[in-house]
């Protein structure tokens, strides 16, 4: 089964378009777990597996951490249910002899069912994600920093560059393996972003910690249908609690907004 249609599935059999960001900083778990962090990833997911449609770790938490950090996010991968999408956040984007080690690297050893790719090298580096069948690379296109002003939001040739970014996904979407990154923090472009590309799907991250609101990423996020967005918070649930009830605690943090989500999409 491709991406789209496990997405598909897994969001329909929780009713969910809630992605949980496994970002997991050995400094923030409970001291109890002594920083061991495939454990909590584990507790996690257990504790969220019924109300996610996808899970996202960010390559960065584990790169860190070396040797030990590159198996933890491998074991991590592994302690997904098999039909929930993992979505690598890695952000790659190089030439393009390069971008296939990264697409090997990502879609063949690690075995996930989508990327983040940064696409300002153009198509040759987003190219060797796009060649693995029933994979998914999601592209830069307005994120959700304070910083996305400085590149993606001038104007080259009467329309912003992320407006540039957005058709050059729908173009590059032959084999139906693009999506499209935008943060919840821009509720207007996020519109915009959609009527360019009513098929795609989007992972729109910024909600929770970063302050993006549901009700307004349900309603211009989500397709003509009331899906193809994916919805992520890491920090705003991992970190519910930093004692013995995290995974509780987590969950908890997990049922609300994956309701508040739910919500927003039965009044769209
Ligand atoms: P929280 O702010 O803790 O929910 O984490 C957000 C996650 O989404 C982090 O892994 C970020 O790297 C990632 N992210 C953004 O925050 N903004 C973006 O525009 C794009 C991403 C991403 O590609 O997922």
């Amino acid at each position: 089964m491709g991406f789209f249609e496990k997405l598909k599935a897994a969001s329909r059999k929780r009713q969910s378009l809630l992605c949980v960001g496994l970002d997991t900083d050995p400094d923030r778990i409970p001291p109890s777990l002594k920083g061991d962090v495939l454990a909590f990833n584990r507790a996690i997911i257990e504790a969220t597996s019924d109300l996610v449609c996808a899970y996202k770790p960010n390559i960065a938490f584990y790169e860190a951490m070396g040797t030990q950090g590159w198996r933890n996010l491998r074991n991590t991968i592994r302690a997904v249910p098999q039909d929930i999408p993992v979505i690598l956040d890695a952000k790659r984007g190089d030439i393009g002899n390069t971008a296939r080690m990264y697409a090997r690297a990502f879609f063949e050893e690690l075995g996930v069912d989508a990327v983040t790719v940064n696409a300002y090298m153009g198509y040759d580096a987003v190219e060797p994600f796009l060649a693995y069948e029933g994979r998914c690379a999601f592209i830069l296109c307005l994120t959700s920093n304070a910083g996305s002003a400085d590149f993606q939001r001038l104007r080259c040739e009467g329309k912003p560059l992320y407006r540039w970014m957005a058709e050059k996904a729908v173009a590059w979407n032959e084999r139906g393996a693009c999506g499209l990154v935008v943060g919840a923090t821009h509720p207007e472009e996020l519109r915009e972003i959609r009527d360019t590309a009513p098929k795609l799907p989007f992972l729109i991250p910024g909600l929770g910690a970063q302050g993006g609101d549901a009700a307004a990423t349900v309603r211009f996020g989500t397709d003509a249908n009331g899906e193809g967005a994916i919805l992520n918070s890491s920090r705003g649930i991992l970190y519910a609690s930093n004692r013995a009830d995290f995974a509780e605690a987590a969950r908890t943090a997990a049922e609300n907004l994956r309701e508040a989500i739910h919500q927003s999409r039965k009044t769209k």
